[in-house]
C-alpha cells in the first residue's frame, strides 16, 4: 500500500514540476532542473501529509519532542523519501518509461552533510524513526552554509575542499521568515526596580536574527512527518546606511558579515571540543531562537507557561546545545516574569541529556570570561544554579570541598556543561550497556551516587529504511521475497530471518546479493576514483572518522605484517584480501593526518609490489559521507570494529554492516557487546583487551609497550616498516611521529590506545575469521546470521526505549 499516486498522476506532476518551475520541456531540462521536478513532485506529498499531521496533532493536544542537535547528518532525501512513501517502484517506471533513469537523478542532490560523524548521523536515525512511530518531533539545529568539508586526496594526503552545499539551491526547505527571532549577544546587565519587583535590564547587546528553515522528513508509511528545524543567521539591517550614506561600503557591510558568518561553517572536529568564541555564539544561537520559539508557540496555543512541560519535552544531544537550559530560564524569568523556583522546576521536567563519549578531550568547558561577556546575563543564571547546587551538594557532602569543587559547574574559571546537564536535566543518558555503566561507575560516578535514578544507558540503532531499504536494495528485496515486507516498519519481524538459515536457496542467494553489491562498489571506485579492486577478494572494510582510538593505525600495522610474512616467504599462502579504509581527519588534527598519508604509503607499496599486488591491496576511499556509505557498507565481508576497550561509546556503523550481512572483527566495546551477544559466539570475532583490564592498566600505570616490542617479532618488523624507508612518500617526511608516539610517546605516556597489547590477538583473530570466510558453508550462515539478528539494533528500538524511559510521547491516533 503506497501512497494514493497512480503512476499517471507521477508523470504529470515530474512534468508539470518542469514546465512551471523552469519553463522547460522533458527534451530541454538539465538533469539538475528533472531532479529537482522529481524532488517537488515528492514534496507535494509529504507537505500535504505534514500540514495535516501538525493541525491534528495541535487538536490531539499531543506533547512534542524537540531534539536539539548542534548536527544533523541527514544524506540525500530523494530516494529515502520515495521509498517511505512506498512510492520507489511506481516512479522507476514512471522514470524509465520517460527514458531517465534514477541513480543518476539521485546523483543530482547534494548530501545534507551537518554533522562530523557518529553523533550526527544518530539524529538523522532519530528523525525517521520518531516519524516512523507517528511520535510528534522537531530536530532543530544550525543552517550551516557550509556543511562537513569535502576530502580529496592529493599527494598522498587529505586536502579539505569546502562543501557549498546549498549552491544549488535546496527544494526540500521551506523558508519561515514569519517565524523569525532574535538572538541577543554581548552588552552589560541593569538591575531596575519595576512596581512587580527587581527587573534585569540588558543593554548595549548586538543582535543577530534567526531564519527558521523548516524540511519534512518522511518516515516509513508514516502519519506524522518529523520537522527539521534549521536556522540560519542573518543581521538586523542588511546595510548600516550611517556608513553607506559617508561612501564607507565595506563599514556598511560589516555587520551583516559579522552575523552571517555564525550560520556559515560546520566545526570539523569529532569527539573534541576546543572552546572557540564562534562555537559557542553557533550553540547560543540555535538554543536561544529554539526555547524563544517554543515559547511563543506554547503561549499562542495553550496560554499558560506552567503546562509546558506537558507539551514539551526536550533532548539535548550532547553538551552543545545545553545553553537551552539557562535560556528558558532567562525567558521564563526576565520576560515572562516567573519566579526561580517554579522557572527550575520547570526545566528540570522539560530537559534529558545524552552523552555520547567519555574523550576527556571532547567534554565541553568553556572559559568564565569569555563567557561572561559574551552572554552575561545566561552567565548569570548559571552561576545561580551553580550556588544553589552546589550548596544542595555542601547538606550531602559537607566538608568535602574537593569533591564538590569536582562536581560544580563552574570551578576553576571554566563552566562545565556535562555537569551543568546533569546538575538541572530529568535524565541522562549513555548509549550503550556499557557506556551507560562506564558513565555511572567513572565518568560522573560522583553524580550517579547523589542521583542514582537520573542515569540510564540505551543502546543506540540505526534506521533500517536508509541502512536497509535504501543502501542494499537487493538484499531488501530478498528479504521481502521470504518475509514480506513488515519488517521495514516492525523490526521484531527480522528475527523471523533466523529460520531461513537452513534453506540452501536463501543463503545462496544472499551470497548472490553480497556479490553484487561487491561488483557495484567495485565499478563505483573504479568510475569515481579510478581505482581497481577485484571482486573475487575478501572486503575487509574500516570505515568511519580517523580517530586514534578508532585503531585505523592497528590495522595498518596488521597489513604490514601481512605484506612481510609474503616477503619473508613467498611460498605462504595469504587469502587475498582488499582492505578498504575511509575516514575523514579533523583538519588540524596532525597525527590523524599522518595516519591517513601512512595509510597512502603502505597502499602505494602494497599494491605496486609484483609479489603482493593480486594477494593484497589497500584502498583509501574518498570523502567518507553517508552517500559513500551507502555503497561500501552492503558490499563489505569484515567489518572492523577494533577501537580501545571502553573508549568508542557505542558505534553505530558496526550496527551498520551487521544489518549488511558483514562479519565483526571488533572488540570488547561500545554496542560491540551487544552485538556479540546478540549474534553469539560462533558468528563474531572478538579480540583484544577488555575495557577491566584497560582500566587495571590505566589506574596502575602497569602497561610497558615496549615489552612488547621487543618480545613480538612480528609486530617490531611490522612497526619498523615506518621508519626504515620502505615507504615512499612525496615530501620525504616518514613516519617517526607514530613510531615515536607508540613506543615512546609525550609525557611518559606512550601507546596510549594499547595498539602494541593488542596486536597479537588481532592477528590472531583475523587468521580465524578468514577461516571461516573461506569456508563458505560456514560463511554463509554467519553472514545471513548478523542480519537476522540485527532487529534489534534499529532505531525503532532504541526511539522507543526512550520514550518509555524519558518523554512519555504520546502517538498521533487514528485520523477521521
Ligand atoms: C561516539 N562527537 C559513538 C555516537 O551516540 C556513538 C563530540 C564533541 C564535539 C564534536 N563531536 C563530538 C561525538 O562525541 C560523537 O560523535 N560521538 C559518537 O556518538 C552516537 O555511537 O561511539 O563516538
Amino acid at each position: 500500500m503506497g501512497y494514493d499516486l497512480s503512476k499517471e498522476e507521477i508523470k504529470e506532476k515530474i512534468l508539470g514540476k518542469l514546465k512551471r518551475n523552469f519553463g522547460k520541456t522533458l527534451e530541454e531540462a538539465t538533469q539538475d532542473q528533472i531532479y529537482k521536478s522529481c524532488a517537488l513532485s515528492i514534496r507535494d506529498v509529504i507537505v500535504e501529509k505534514w500540514t495535516d499531521a501538525n493541525k491534528q496533532m495541535l487538536n490531539q493536544g499531543l506533547k512534542r519532542l524537540y531534539y536539539l542537535s548542534a548536527e544533523f547528518l541527514m544524506g540525500r532525501a530523494l530516494v529515502n523519501n520515495m521509498i517511505n512513501l512506498h512510492l520507489l517502484k511506481d516512479y522507476q517506471e514512471v522514470l524509465t518509461d520517460l527514458g531517465l533513469n534514477l541513480e543518476n537523478i539521485e546523483e543530482q542532490e547534494r548530501d545534507a552533510g551537518l554533522g562530523n560523524g557518529g553523533l550526527g548521523r544518530l539524529a538523522a536515525c532519530f528523525l525517521d524513526s520518531l516519524s516512523t512511530l507517528d511520535f510528534p518531533v522537531t530536530g532543530c539545529s544550525i543552517r550551516y552554509e557550509f556543511g562537513l568539508f569535502k576530502q580529496r586526496i592529493l599527494d598522498g594526503e587529505q586536502v579539505e575542499v569546502d562543501d557549498n552545499w546549498l549552491e544549488a539551491g535546496n527544494v526540500w526547505e521551506i523558508a519561515r521568515p514569519e517565524e523569525q527571532v532574535e538572538v541577543k549577544y554581548g552588552g552589560e546587565l541593569e538591575e531596575v526596580w519595576t512596581e512587580r519587583g527587581l527587573k534585569i535590564n540588558h543593554k548595549n547587546y548586538y543582535s543577530v536574527l534567526a531564519i527558521p528553515y523548516d524540511y519534512p522528513v518522511m518516515g516509513y508509511m508514516s502519519e506524522m512527518p518529523a520537522t527539521l528545524r534549521l536556522w540560519s543567521a542573518r543581521a538586523k539591517t542588511e546595510l548600516d546606511m550611517h556608513y553607506f550614506n559617508r561612501g564607507d561600503y565595506s563599514k556598511a557591510m560589516q555587520e551583516r558579515e559579522l552575523a552571517e558568518v555564525i550560520s556559515k561553517v560546520l566545526y570539523p572536529e569529532d569527539n573534541h571540543e576546543q572552546g572557540r568564541q564562534l562555537r559557542l555564539k553557533q550553540f547560543y544561537f540555535f538554543t536561544s531562537a529554539t526555547m524563544q520559539h517554543i515559547v511563543r508557540k506554547h503561549k499562542a496555543n495553550y496560554g499558560d507557561l506552567h503546562t509546558l512541560p506537558n507539551y514539551f519535552t526536550v533532548q539535548i544531544n550532547d553538551t552543545h546545545p545545553t545553553l537551552a537550559i539557562p535560556e528558558l530560564m532567562r525567558i521564563l524569568m526576565d520576560e515572562e516574569g516567573m519566579g526561580w523556583d517554579e522557572a527550575f522546576d520547570i526545566c528540570s521536567r522539560i530537559f534529558n541529556y545524552t552523552n555520547h563519549t567519555i574523550m576527556a578531550e571532547a567534554l565541553e568547558r568553556w572559559e568564565e570570561d569569555m563567557f561572561k561577556a559574551l552572554l552575561p546575563r545566561i552567565y548569570e543564571i548559571i552561576k545561580v544554579i551553580n550556588d544553589k547546587f552546589c550548596d544542595s551538594l555542601w547538606k550531602i557532602y559537607p566538608g568535602e570541598w574537593d569533591k564538590i569543587s569536582k562536581m560544580a559547574i563552574i570551578s576553576y574559571h571554566e563552566i562545565r556543561m556535562a555537569n551543568l546537564c546533569i546538575a538541572v536535566c530529568n535524565k541522562v543518558n549513555g548509549v550503550s550497556k556499557l557506556h551507560g555503566e562506564i558513565i555511572k561507575s567513572r565518568t560522573f560516578r560522583d553524580f550517579y551516587i547523589v542521583f542514582p535514578d537520573k542515569f540510564l544507558g540505551i543502546t543506540n540503532g540505526i534506521t533500517p529504511r536508509r541502512w536497509l531499504a535504501k543502501a542494499n536494495q537487493p538484499l531488501t528485496k530478498l528479504l521481502c521475497d521470504h518475509i514480506g515486507d513488515g519488517f521495514l516498519k516492525d523490526y521484531k519481524e527480522m528475527d523471523r530471518i533466523e529460520d531461513l538459515l537452513d534453506n540452501q536457496k536463501f543463503l545462496d542467494d544472499f551470497m548472490e546479493v553480497k556479490h553484487q553489491n561487491k561488483i557495484h562498489l567495485r565499478d563505483h571506485l573504479k568510475k569515481t576514483q579510478g581505482i581497481e579492486i577485484n571482486e573475487n577478494t575478501i572486503f575487509d572494510v574500516h570505515a568511519k572518522r580517523l580517530h586514534e582510538y578508532k585503531r585505523q593505525l592497528l590495522k595498518v600495522l596488521h597489513i604490514l605484517h601481512l605484506y612481510n610474512l609474503k616477503k619473508e616467504n613467498p611460498q605462504v599462502h595469504i587469502e587475498p584480501c582488499t582492505f578498504l579504509f575511509a575516514a575523514k581527519a579533523s583538519p588540524g588534527y596532525v597525527r590523524a593526518k599522518n595516519i591517513i598519508r601512512l595509510i597512502l604509503a603502505v597502499a602505494d607499496l602494497v599494491n605496486n609490489d609484483p609479489d603482493t599486488k593480486d594477494i593484497l591491496r589497500v584502498v583509501f576511499i574518498e570523502n567518507y559521507s553517508v552517500s559513500e556509505a551507502e555503497i561500501l557498507i552492503p558490499a563489505t565481508d569484515i567489518s572492523e570494529q577494533i577501537s580501545t576497550a571502553g573508549l568508542e561509546a557505542s558505534g553505530t556503523g558496526n550496527m551498520k554492516f551487521m544489518m549488511n550481512g558483514a562479519v565483526t572483527l571488533g572488540t570488547m566495546d561500545g554496542a560491540n557487546v551487544e552485538i556479540y551477544e546478540a549474534v553469539g559466539d560462533d558468528n563474531i570475532f572478538i579480540f583484544g583487551a577488555t575495557e577491566q583490564e584497560i582500566s587495571r592498566m590505566e589506574r596502575f600505570g602497569t602497561y610497558k609497550p615496549g615489552l612488547y616490542y621487543e618480545q613480538n617479532t612480528d609486530l617490531r618488523l611490522a612497526l619498523n616498516r615506518l621508519i626504515d624507508g620502505s615507504l615512499h612518500v612525496a615530501n620525504d617526511r616518514q613516519f617517526s611521529d607514530l613510531y615515536h608516539s607508540l613506543l615512546f610517546g609525550e609525557m611518559q605516556r606512550a601507546d596510549q590506545y594499547y595498539l602494541l597489547y593488542d596486536f597479537a590477538s588481532y592477528t590472531q583473530a583475523y587468521e580465524q575469521i578468514v577461516s571461516a570466510y573461506v569456508d563458505k558453508e560456514r560463511w554463509k550462515r554467519m553472514a545471513a546470521m548478523n542480519t537476522a539478528k540485527s532487529g534489534r539494533f534499529s532505531s525503532d528500538r532504541t526511539i522507543n526505549e526512550y520514550n518509555e524511559l524519558i518523554w512519555h510521547l504520546r502517538k498521533m491516533s487514528e485520523r477521521k
